[in-house]
């Protein structure tokens, strides 16, 4: 399997896809597409349908033992094929009730949140500090803020200290705007500190770090 990805500094919906692949131990090689450059979309041709990373690409046999190409792009979906296909549905809480507000706050980060996104994005690079932010953006940060807390409360049995207790893709969902609140220096309550402490420690997440302090941004005409 493939996973085509932006710039790891930026691209929060690759972060999604490939924490819940590295974190879960799935197999899988990179590729990498420089977002904002001017060959951005030639490099994408082909690859990304709707010229948006990240991309998950899977090359099955049929039970003929024909190969076809799977190709599944937007961050979700991947999530929700990985786990499908080579999780055995374990990327999900067991329980329904847990699954069912998994679901619906995974859903709610993927349609939502549009000021907080434009306003605070994520950049793993960013030396922490505060910035000024409208109105409407701290409105979306008290519905996180309210949305996190009440599934680490909701939270009593097999508690790792995830959203569910253990790790699942609504963490992977809400690992960028861990990543976020950190960059941005966003006051939280102490529960949230701690899982914001849990995130920030995993291995999968800090190598991704790592790799995003590595990343060279070329910008059209230089390099910075
Ligand atoms: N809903 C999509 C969003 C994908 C998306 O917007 N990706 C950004 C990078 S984080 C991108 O490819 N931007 C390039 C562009 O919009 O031209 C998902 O969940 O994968």
């Amino acid at each position: 399997m493939k996973l085509i990805i932006g710039n790891k500094n930026y691209s929060s919906w690759s972060l999604r896809a490939w924490l819940l692949m590295r974190q879960f131990n799935v197999d899988f090689s990179q590729q990498y597409i420089r977002l904002f450059t001017n060959d951005m979309i030639e490099n994408m041709t082909g690859l990304c349908p709707n010229y948006k990373v990240p991309v998950l690409i899977d090359n099955r046999k049929n039970e003929l033992g024909h190969c076809s190409v799977i190709k599944i792009w937007d961050s979700l979906a991947i999530c929700e094929y990985v786990n499908e296909q080579y999780l055995d549905g374990k990327a999900w809480p067991k329980c329904i009730e847990q699954r069912a507000t998994a679901r619906s706050i995974c859903a709610e980060m993927h349609a939502g949140f549009l000021n907080f996104r434009q306003e605070l994005p994520m950049n793993c690079r960013r030396h922490p500090a505060a910035i000024a932010y409208s109105p409407e953006t701290q409105q979306e940060i008290n519905r996180i803020i309210a949305l996190l807390q009440e599934c680490l409360q909701a939270c009593t049995t097999n508690n790792e200290g995830f959203l569910f207790g253990k790790f699942s893709i609504a963490d992977a969902y809400y690992m960028p705007v861990v990543a976020r609140f950190t960059s941005y220096q966003i006051i939280v309550p102490e529960d949230i500190k701690q899982y914001m402490e849990l995130m920030l420690t995993l291995p999968a997440y800090q190598q991704w770090q790592v790799l995003a302090e590595q990343e060279v941004e070329v910008i059209e005409s230089g390099e910075v």
